[in-house]
């Protein structure tokens, strides 16, 4: 029935039948491995890589709360509240951050010294106790700094006996969890006399140094190095910069005083874990307060060394009109976000 040509024939046809049956069964279960193993790979990074948002917290991002004190002679009411807001730390790099009032560093809080604080913290977590440590008084900690459970007020009393630059922040355990992830801000207890050079000061302002981590990553806070180190400020008057820890943010929003002024910065650095080497890129200190008390006054400082929780107030004059970058001298630190800038003008 065949002959030789036509048997050559149907042979060539079934081996292009079967390679094409062969290959499009290669194409199928290749293109299915690709997608699965993209799939896969994808799943893994954002296991990895993405933020570990706690599930009672995903669905909040609680708007900033101004920060509420009232003063009634020497008494001073302080509320507070626990939050969880959203902060772009770096561009584009949301954080859940766990905060007092939806800001990271907290709010700043000023009293005199001899003050008696009314301290209440109104936790807005639906999940997670929090707490408050100020550094600036004497206190039992089991009771003076307790736990507040979720969704519920808690109310303290201490004398502000100590003047100086403070930390404060959440204590509930484990307190790097909570710090790290935004629960700290500072204090200021103005001290009864002042300071010696008080008459001399032309501008003030606050600043802040913290770092972040990997999100909420209690192992990576533990062990590895910060992924940001920010300076913030903190408006001290009318009209001067109010910034969270983002990189940049005193970059972006700097710090303005004129040639010839003495220029005074209360300095803290909340950590929580690193060391800060506070500098003026261009000056030096003439007058120091180690932790802004003023019976630890020293003159002449290039750096001021500030350990975690650590404050200070410097002084020093601007002599030439410029841009006078401040960071922390610890210039890895600069790397990841450790600098803001003070324009000085005629
Ligand atoms: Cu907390």
């Amino acid at each position: 029935m065949f002959n030789r040509r036509g048997i050559l024939a149907i042979i060539m046809m079934s081996v292009v039948v079967l390679l094409l049956a062969a290959c499009s069964g290669e194409n199928g279960e290749g293109q299915k491995d690709v997608s699965e193993d993209l799939d896969a790979s994808v799943e893994k990074a954002s296991a990895e890589e993405g933020p570990e948002v706690i599930k009672a917290h995903e669905a909040i991002n609680h708007e900033p709360t101004p920060l509420d004190i009232e003063r009634d002679g020497s008494d001073v009411y302080v509320n507070m509240t626990a939050q969880i807001t959203d902060i772009e730390i770096d561009d584009g790099y949301n954080y859940k951050a766990w905060t007092f009032n939806g800001e990271a560093p907290g709010p700043l809080v000023v009293v005199n010294e001899g003050d008696t604080i009314h301290f209440t913290l109104d936790n807005m977590d639906p999940s997670i106790p929090h707490s408050m440590d100020f550094h600036a008084v004497h206190t039992a900690p089991d009771k003076g700094f307790a736990d507040v459970a979720p969704n519920e007020e808690g109310t303290f009393v201490y004398e502000a006996s100590n003047p100086g630059v403070f930390m404060y922040h959440c204590g509930t355990d484990p307190v790097l969890s909570h710090i790290a992830n935004g629960m700290h801000g500072v204090i200021i207890v103005q001290p009864d006399d002042g300071y010696p050079t008080d008459d001399e000061v032309d501008q003030e302002y606050v600043i802040i140094q913290n770092e972040w981590y990997k999100y909420n990553d209690l192992d990576n806070m533990t062990n590895e190095e910060p992924s940001q180190v920010v300076l913030s400020s903190k408006a001290l008057h009318d009209g001067q910069p109010n910034t969270n820890g983002t990189v940049g943010a005193l970059i972006d929003e700097p710090l303005k005083a004129k040639v010839g002024d003495k220029v005074r910065f209360y300095i803290n650095n909340v950590g929580p874990n690193e060391m800060s080497s506070f500098h003026v890129i261009g000056t030096l200190f003439d007058d120091v307060y180690i932790d802004g008390n003023p019976a630890n006054h020293q003159e002449g400082m290039q750096t001021v060394g500030l350990p975690a929780s650590g404050g200070a107030v410097v002084e020093f004059i601007v002599k030439e009109p410029g841009t006078y970058k401040f960071v922390t001298h610890q210039f890895n630190h600069v790397q990841k976000g450790g600098v803001g800038k003070l324009i000085v003008t005629e």
